[in-house]
């Protein structure tokens, strides 16, 4: 197989109360699973078995909706899982912080933004933070897209993602997604979307 599905970097219950473990667990065992195994079945036996997932998504526009949509959940939810963490939250520092406040005002506006970017994506879909041509932008996706996607409006690389499809949150939150939305900024790994920042720009 191609793509393996990586391991939760922490427990199920690492994110309560902000994220339950049973949600977490059916996200990351059967969704993500699943994404990924139907990655790997949409791409068996073609030259995309030995291309990066950032290749394939960067070219996604050549290849059938079975490699956008898979190659998309399973990419997307690589990242979701490592910028967040037990005990996280609080605020950036350094170079990120910088530039938070100079692209955004302040780390409130950043989250008013984002949060504005997850309410307003009908349906299922994802709000990023992404560096786009050096600078940091707030966008959303349908689907399982991203913006390392040729057919994607608003392109650059993703370091902070926020997954707001309905089974990201239904069990705790049913209908109340914005409840979610805020609840995601508790466990945010800044470490880590900092070290993206530092890839990116
Ligand atoms: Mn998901």
């Amino acid at each position: 197989m191609a793509f393996e599905l990586p391991a939760l970097p922490y427990a199920f219950d690492a994110l309560e109360p902000h994220i339950d473990a049973l949600t977490m667990e059916i996200h990351h065992d059967r969704h993500h699973k699943a994404y990924t195994d139907n990655l790997n079945k949409a791409i068996a036996g073609t030259a995309l078995e030995s291309m990066t997932i950032e290749n394939i998504l960067a070219e996604i526009s050549k290849h059938p909706a079975g490699v956008r949509n898979n190659g998309g959940g399973f990419y997307n939810h690589n990242l979701f899982w490592t910028v967040m963490k037990k005990n996280g939250g609080g605020a950036p520092t350094g170079a990120l912080a910088a530039a938070i406040d100079k692209a955004f005002g302040s780390l409130d506006k950043l989250k008013e933004q984002f949060n504005n970017a997850g309410a307003t994506r009908f349906g299922s879909g994802w709000a990023w933070l992404i560096v786009s041509e050096g600078n940091l932008v707030v966008t959303s996706t349908p689907n399982q897209d991203n913006t390392l996607m040729d057919i994607a409006e608003v392109k650059g690389k993703p370091i902070l993602g926020m997954d707001v499809w309905e089974h990201a949150y239904y069990l705790k939150y049913q209908n109340k997604r914005p409840d979610y939305m805020n609840a995601f900024w508790n466990v945010i790994n800044w470490d880590q979307v900092a070290a993206y920042y530092d890839q990116a720009k």
